[in-house]
């Protein structure tokens, strides 16, 4: 069993399927027909500490949604309103007593028939929370992670469906993420089956230069919350932000290159293929933005109040 020095999570209670039960107990059958084929939906979110100590979640509505757009594009029918799957984060993150978390809603397929067409087979909900730090490292938040560009190209538009957050698809995210570790990078940035730039493992893409901001336009890429949000704040600051091709030089070239994603939040990259992006550091528009961000999350920014689900 994964023990916490491995990454492994733990907590008191998991919602499943309409009611919250013991953390340990929430086991499925091996026949889950998710675990064999792959066809299941899920997202990620998360709970910060406020400015004066509440806790929120943050665009929880925009989340549930997406699960709910992600199960449709996969002929996935959830068995729950929204509401109730809204109601299971913030209460799962309440009976886990987490005033910051990752909150983890999935949708997959139960057991009963194998085979690609799944039949009958129920779909089945969780909802699980656990404490998740900073995904790319404090250090990385600070000064910049390092990356490379993937030999592993991201799915073609047709084949993953790009608006979904499907389970199976994640599968070229780990093989591209496992080739960046073990070559000794932090993260890796994948071209679409095009060679343009798409998005990293589980994040999107951002480069600036000359003060523009850039970043792939919603195509190869999944429509990020944080992306949206960070085109927002950007906007807001009085930066020109444009949705164009990206090519793998326009990074290289960058004065600035950061990722964005609910768990990386504002992450920025200091290097890419042994070529140092601007001054090898963290820049200052990704240091503006990232403050930006935390600010809002943490409800000091007014205007936002639409954006966050106090516990
Ligand atoms: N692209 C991909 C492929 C992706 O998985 C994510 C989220 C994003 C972009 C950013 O989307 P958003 O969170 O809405 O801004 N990746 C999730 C999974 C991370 C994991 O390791 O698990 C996340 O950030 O929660």
């Amino acid at each position: 069993m994964a023990s916490k020095a491995d990454g492994g999570v733990s907590g008191e209670e998991i919602w499943l399927d309409g009611e919250f039960i013991p953390w340990d107990e929430a086991n499925v059958h091996i026949l889950t027909h998710t675990l064999h084929y792959g066809l299941g939906v899920f997202e990620g979110i998360r709970c910060y500490r406020t400015h004066d100590d509440r806790s929120a979640v943050f665009r929880l509505s925009e989340h549930m949604r997406r699960l709910y757009d992600s199960a449709k594009i996969n002929f996935m029918d959830i068995p729950f309103e929204q509401a109730v799957l809204e109601e299971a984060a913030t209460e799962s993150l309440r009976r886990n007593g987490l005033a910051e978390g990752y909150v983890r809603p999935i949708a997959f397929i139960g057991d009963g028939a194998m085979g690609l067409h799944p039949g009958n087979n129920a779909i089945r909900v969780a909802v699980i929370s656990w404490p998740w730090g900073k995904y790319l490292g404090e250090e990385g938040m600070e000064r910049g992670i390092s990356a490379k560009i993937s030999t592993f190209s991201r799915h073609f538009v047709n084949s993953k469906m790009t608006n979904g957050k499907t389970c199976g698809d994640y599968v070229n995210s780990i093989l591209a993420k496992r080739e960046a570790l073990l070559d000794g990078f932090d993260e890796a940035i994948m071209l679409d089956s095009t060679g343009l730039v798409s998005e990293a493992t589980g994040e999107n893409v951002f480069v600036v230069r000359d003060g523009v901001i850039s970043t792939p336009e919603r195509y190869s890429v999944l429509d990020g919350i944080t992306r949206a949000t960070l085109i927002e704040l950007a906007k807001t600051e009085g930066y020109e932000v444009v949705e164009r091709a990206v090519t793998r030089d326009d990074l290289y070239i960058a004065d600035e290159i950061f990722l964005t994603g609910t768990a990386a939040e504002v992450t920025p990259i200091r290097s890419l293929d042994h070529r140092a992006i601007g001054a090898g550091r963290r820049g200052p528009v990704a240091e503006k933005l990232q403050a930006k961000y935390f600010d809002l999350v943490s409800g000091k920014l007014p205007g936002y109040e639409g954006w966050l689900s106090y516990l």
